[in-house]
């Protein structure tokens, strides 16, 4: 299957639900109040924020009556031209071969951290990098587990200390180790309870602190992982989370098992921050780079 076949089928359940709806709505209609009414409110239970919605219809309202748009027909390309531009332009990863590089992934329980650092290194060990991962979720010993298994299972050595250790001095084992191994990409899990709690809060600062100091430019990235399933909550954990710690993008996950796939417009034109990633998957390979136009376009092929 094709890259686009397949990340089509990771959005099958957004673009049936979302886009589909959009076209049963306008098809044949005549273009007046109620239908950018419908319109509306159907945008915002598709998660894309009441805020982000009301100002899309109100653009798509001038630019149909500028270009003297009559039937609904015609709204589909503009509509989908206006989304395309809420997504931004891609941002690649601020990766280079020739230097250590240091990722910080951080967000809550079960969005995913684990399995999209999983994801992240089997991507870059394809390019021929050198990874490495540091256990920074020192808060269940099961944390460190499941990260050591991830390792075993990708031939990448995992750092971790024990229960209950300081994260921060996890981070620097790491970079010392990482150092003396010549490693290239060092990707650091870490605890995601609780982030209304300020001692997490803390402790992520304290990571980036010492990975900072221990690493020239550390931490290249600071990757917040959200669940695309958790709908407006997740532009709400990016706001508290960039409070903490410098974040450089998102990563939106389990796109494929959500019907609410609007939730990446609402959370793109609400934050400065890029989506650098989307997971569309549980295997290895379905963590992609963000390209905003091939997402759009996934998003409103119909064709099967
Ligand atoms: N369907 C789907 N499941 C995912 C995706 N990303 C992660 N998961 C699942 O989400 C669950 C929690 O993931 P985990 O990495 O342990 O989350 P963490 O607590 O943030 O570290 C696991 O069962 C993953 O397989 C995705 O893109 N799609
Ligand atoms: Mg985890």
């Amino acid at each position: 299957m094709s890259f686009f076949s397949k990340l089509k089928q990771g959005l099958q359940k957004t673009r049936q639900s979302f886009v589909g709806k959009i076209e049963q709505l306008i098809t044949g209609r005549k273009i007046d109040e109620s239908l950018y009414e419908e319109l509306e409110e159907l945008l915002i239970i598709s998660d894309v924020g009441v805020h982000t919605s009301l100002d899309l219809v109100e653009s798509l309202r001038h630019a149909a009556k500028e270009q003297k748009l009559a039937d609904g027909d015609s709204l589909k390309a503009l509509l989908k031209s206006q989304l395309r531009e809420l997504l931004g332009e891609p941002a690649p990863m601020n990766i280079e071969p020739g230097r250590l590089n240091v990722i910080v992934v951080v967000g809550v329980n079960g969005v995913g951290k684990t399995t999209t650092i999983a994801k992240l290194a089997h991507q870059y060990k394809k390019q021929g990098l050198k990874v490495m991962l540091a256990a920074g979720d020192t808060f269940r010993a099961a944390a460190a587990e499941q990260l050591e298994i991830w390792g075993q299972r990708l031939a990448v050595p995992v750092l971790r200390h024990g229960e209950g250790a300081d994260p921060a001095a996890v981070v620097y084992d790491a970079v010392q180790s990482a150092k003396a191994r010549g490693i290239n990409v060092l990707i650091v899990d870490t605890a995601g309870r609780l982030h209304t709690k300020s001692n997490l809060m803390q402790e992520l600062a304290k990571i980036v602190r010492v990975a900072g100091r221990e690493c020239q430019g550390a931490p290249h990235e600071v990757l917040l992982v959200i669940d695309a399933t958790t709908g407006q909550n997740a532009v709400v954990q990016a706001e508290q989370f960039g409070k903490s710690v410098p974040l450089t993008g998102l990563v939106l996950t389990k796109m494929d098992g959500t019907a609410k796939g609007g939730i990446i417009f609402a959370i793109a034109s609400q934050q400065e921050l890029p989506v650098k990633f989307i997971g569309v998957g549980e295997g290895m390979d379905d963590l992609r780079d963000f390209d905003p136009d091939q997402f759009v376009e996934a998003l409103f092929d119909q064709a099967t």
